[in-house]
């Protein structure tokens, strides 16, 4: 509580769509990097009705137009800025306005969390192909950490694409090609080291240290899962926790989030139930920095 009171609040700029339904990118980088005690500044990409995963007829109005003004508004006011946290981004193009926002909010001790949201389970995400994935790998050059699911790895790594099986070699392969394209800390999400667990791992490029973190398997895919999951991780590296620390804690809430909303039978597409979950994360959170 003390610290709290004597320093004033780290602030993250979240770039990411707001999608009005199904809960993922900023309806919940907003609760989440506020629940963990970090402001959450947004710079919506585009406009959604609902993301674009097992629903049709949505709607999307790109944002890229606007994206960049935003950031030098917010230069001029003074603020400052502790890092950039991006995800889904409705084109290619975008990258080069999110590269030019780094470039102007970038200051000492500042963090580029990028997860680069474009496929899953094997595939791309409905309008997106290739030439996202080359942009994406032009972006990481800038970030600090990367946070892509198995499937992104895979692609922005050039490599097959497992679904499962993950061992340590082929694991241990999609981080250091990863590391390569310029982040320290590369995280993978998604991950099964052994049947029935699926995990997080965190690679660290400078010492080549592979820290995985793992829980029971569900079957099939849990909308907004992965952006809960980067949310916490970004917000608590902001907040000074270390990476196996925010490892542990993100993949812990994102675990309660998954078990909830099993429990609730809440459909997939509608996203998790990460609202139960909060007051838990929370005291977890606090817990770390006492
Ligand atoms: O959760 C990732 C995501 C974010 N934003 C939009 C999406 C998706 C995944 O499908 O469609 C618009």
């Amino acid at each position: 509580m003390m610290s709290d009171q004597l320093q004033p609040l780290r602030r993250l700029a979240a770039v990411h769509d707001l999608s009005g339904l199904g809960k993922c990118s900023l309806t919940v980088a907003l609760p989440v990097v506020s629940a963990t005690a970090v402001e959450c500044a947004c710079i919506p990409t585009a406009v959604l009705s609902t993301h674009t995963g097992e629903f049709t007829g949505w709607t999307l109005r790109d944002l890229h137009e606007d994206m960049l003004p935003i950031a030098r508004h917010w230069a001029s006011t003074g603020a400052a800025f502790d890092g950039v946290y991006s995800g889904y981004l409705a084109t290619p193009e975008q990258t080069q306005a999110l590269r030019e926002i780094i470039r102007l909010l970038r200051r000492p001790q500042f963090h580029v969390i990028v997860d680069p949201a474009m496929a899953d389970n094997g595939s791309y995400y409905s309008n997106l192909d290739d030439r996202m994935c080359r942009a994406f790998r032009a972006l990481i050059a800038d970030a600090d950490v990367i946070t892509p699911n198995i499937t992104e790895a895979a692609l922005l790594a050039d490599m097959e694409y497992r679904h499962d099986g993950h061992d340590e070699a082929y694991l241990r392969a999609l981080a250091e090609r990863l590391s390569a394209l310029g982040p320290k800390t590369v995280v993978i999400t998604g991950v099964r080291p052994k049947a029935g667990e699926i995990g997080n791992l965190a690679y660290d490029r400078e010492s080549g240290a592979m820290t995985i973190c793992s829980h029971e398997a569900h079957d099939g895919l849990f909308y907004g899962s992965g952006d809960i999951f980067a949310a916490s991780l970004s917000a608590l590296l902001i907040r000074g926790a270390g990476v196996n620390d925010a490892l542990r804690t993100a993949s812990d809430f994102t675990d309660l989030c998954i078990r909830r909303s099993l429990l609730r039978n809440t459909p997939r597409r509608f996203g998790l139930d990460f609202e139960g979950a909060l007051p838990e994360y929370i005291a977890r959170v606090e817990a770390l920095f006492r």
